[in-house]
């Protein structure tokens, strides 16, 4: 147990959402656009070194709103038809380092916040996570990952 005192090791992550336009309603269900909401690096590393797992919270409209992921890439495609806040919560290998959760609005509908290219809408925002006196166990994981 215990924690390494006196320090913060900073990790750079992005947030973020493609989506593609169907070109129309889709008959089955309405959904209008395919998307793909992630955490990422924000520079190449493995993230599974001190991340456990990450929850998806999707909107209640979906059938399954909580998504859970436990392997990189962490990220959950879909399809739908509006847009709404996705709370992305990210758990670390050792239970007793506290979560981290981030928001993330899945934007669909192109505007100046967002690029896109080839027909797919990106929307990414940088973030940290900042770990201040990082336990015993995380400490090795985060200067190792
Ligand atoms: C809106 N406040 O009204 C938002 C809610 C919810 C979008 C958007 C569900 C798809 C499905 C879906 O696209 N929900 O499960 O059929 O714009």
């Amino acid at each position: 147990g215990g924690r390494v005192r006196g320090i913060s090791i900073v990790k750079a992550v992005v947030t973020g959402n493609t989506s593609t336009y169907l070109g129309g309603k889709r008959e089955t269900d309405g959904h209008t656009h395919t998307w793909t909401v992630y955490l990422k690096p924000f520079k190449s590393e493995d993230m599974s070194v001190y991340v456990k797992k990450v929850h998806f919270k999707l909107h209640d409209s979906y059938s399954q709103p909580m998504r859970i992921i436990s392997k990189p890439p962490y990220r959950v495609s879909e399809s739908g038809w509006g847009e709404f806040e996705i709370m992305i919560k990210v758990f670390f290998q050792d239970p007793a380092e506290k979560p981290v959760t981030f928001y993330h609005l899945l934007k669909l509908f192109p505007n100046e916040t967002v690029t896109v290219k080839d027909k797919t809408l990106i929307s990414e925002q940088y973030d940290e996570i900042i770990f201040t006196d990082p336990t015993s166990i995380m400490y090795p994981l985060l200067v190792n990952a």
